[in-house]
């Protein structure tokens, strides 16, 4: 069976409670909870969150160390710091894993500063603005692919 990383960054521990109107009313203890309902059986899910950009690139440079079977891929929410660490994508495109950047708002339709992604680049699909769907879309990608 395939392991995937579900990682989160900061702020998103507080889903639910955040600004509900942009992010939904599901925490992450919700969408946890629904994703392994529905691929509990098919994958393994690995989730993390923090709210510190060095404990994020200390669990990917670990999961790039991991022995093989390595995971087979991150699905990655980097809150905030999708638009302002270069460290954290050099870590993603470091770890040559394949990469999903999921956002649950539509970052596009927001403030100019949330148009830039310097994680994108490390990714093979950027998911913004479908909510929790953004992480199923993603982990169905990693099952068929
Ligand atoms: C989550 C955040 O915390 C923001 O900083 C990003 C992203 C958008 C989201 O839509 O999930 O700008």
């Amino acid at each position: 069976m395939k392991t995937l990383a579900i990682l989160n960054g900061p702020n998103l521990d507080r889903l639910g409670k955040r600004e509900p109107e942009v992010y939904g009313r599901a925490t992450l203890a919700d969408i946890e909870a629904a994703l392994r309902a529905e691929f509990g059986g098919r994958v393994q899910l690995e989730f993390f969150q923090s709210n510190h950009e060095g404990a994020l690139i200390d669990r990917i440079n670990a999961l790039a160390d991991a022995p093989d079977p390595k995971v087979a891929g991150i699905v990655i929410n980097p809150g905030g710091l999708t638009h302002t660490s270069v460290a954290l994508r050099d870590s993603l495109v470091g770890s040559a894993l394949p990469v999903i950047e999921v956002h649950l708002s539509n970052i596009h339709r927001r403030e100019a500063f949330r148009q830039h992604s310097y994680c994108a680049g490390a990714a093979v699909g950027v998911i913004a603005g479908l909510g929790i769907e953004g992480y199923f879309a993603a982990v169905r990608y990693f099952l068929r692919s």
